[in-house]
């Protein structure tokens, strides 16, 4: 027979799971059809991201990566005390390791993560290379509030690259702005990455690639709900439909329906017309200035700003 706290644990989890269903069915019957982009991260959509990061088109990831370097190094000569790094959406932790290649002053690693192997075999590696630094995986969904449960008094250092801020809308990213500067504290300073406002050639060239990368990881949300909703949706009859939205600054994300359809999600029916859309996600772009003011309204205050080549892409440190 099945323990108890067994039994309680699987009840929570078919509870959860029923309510993210609710949800997500919920989404697919409005208006205007949506599936949380947070959707897109199964094992298949996580490869496929990492390959985006790589594609000649997709800017961001290259971009940010060549500024860390010089970014470390501007840290090194400021962080003058013993801190804690804490990223929020940590995946392989290649950033980190940048980081902590100049600042040596970083004793405590938190990076947090929804993917846990991933995650586990990431911070395993890096503890390894780095004996002195202390490393804590947390797993979890870093969208949801969550508490650090410190080890240690040490000031943190929140780290969120790659502009993983732009997929929230604004008043989300607002309250994330002002949530983390809780969690992280009075003390605390947060370093940032954001995309820029830009031609609207250049970004929809990022998210049209050639190879169609974009368009595999935009239609892999589909198979992922077939997996985890019950679903039936047949990949062949939808199109990858991403475009520069210049009045929202945003990059939308759609699958448009192939033909009239019916698909089966959970035993209901959801109908599609022909050319319906689902939009799967946002990704805003902003002003440096447009941005510093969206923090200040969370809190913080700008300490030092660095601008890419063309002001391709941006990185903020901002204190508590
Ligand atoms: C993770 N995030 C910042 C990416 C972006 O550019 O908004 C996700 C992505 N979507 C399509 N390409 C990349």
């Amino acid at each position: 027979s099945i323990p108890p706290a067994t039994q309680a644990i699987q009840t929570i989890e078919s509870v959860f799971e029923q309510q993210l269903i609710s949800e997500i069915t919920a989404n697919l019957k409005a208006d205007q059809k949506s599936i949380s982009s947070k959707f897109f991260y199964d094992a298949i959509g996580s490869d496929l991201f990492d390959q985006i990061c790589h594609l000649p088109e997709y800017y961001p990831y290259r971009t940010e990566m060549n500024m860390l370097p010089k970014i470390a190094a501007d840290m090194a000569a400021l962080v003058k005390q013993p801190i804690e790094l804490v990223e929020f959406g940590a995946g392989s932790l290649t950033k980190i390791r940048i980081l902590l290649k100049s600042i040596n002053m970083i004793q405590s690693v938190v990076p947090i993560d929804i993917a846990q192997t991933h995650l586990q075999k990431a911070a395993d590696a890096l503890a390894r290379d780095y004996p002195e630094v202390a490393v804590s995986p947390i797993f979890a969904d870093f969208t949801q509030p969550l508490a650090l449960q410190s080890h240690n008094t040490l000031p943190k250092l929140g780290f969120f690259p790659g502009s993983t801020i732009g997929n929230f809308n604004r008043e989300f990213a607002l309250q994330f702005l002002q949530r983390i500067r809780r969690t992280l504290g009075d003390n605390s300073q947060l370093l940032i990455g954001v995309d820029t406002k830009k031609s609207a050639q250049v970004l929809h060239r990022a998210y049209n690639d050639q190879a169609g990368i974009t368009a595999k990881f935009n239609l892999n949300i589909l198979s992922h709900l077939n997996h985890i909703a019950n679903a039936n949706f047949d990949l062949q009859k939808f199109e990858h439909y991403a475009f520069y939205n210049p009045h929202f600054s945003r990059i939308e994300m759609h699958l448009v329906s192939q033909v009239e359809q019916s698909v089966v999600i959970n035993n209901k029916p959801i109908d599609l017309h022909l050319g319906e859309t689902i939009h799967t996600e946002n990704s805003y772009k902003y002003r440096p200035d447009e941005f510093i003011h969206l923090a200040r309204m969370a809190g913080w205050t700008i300490q030092q700003e660095w601008l890419a080549e063309d002001d391709m892409f941006s990185v903020f440190l901002f204190d508590a």
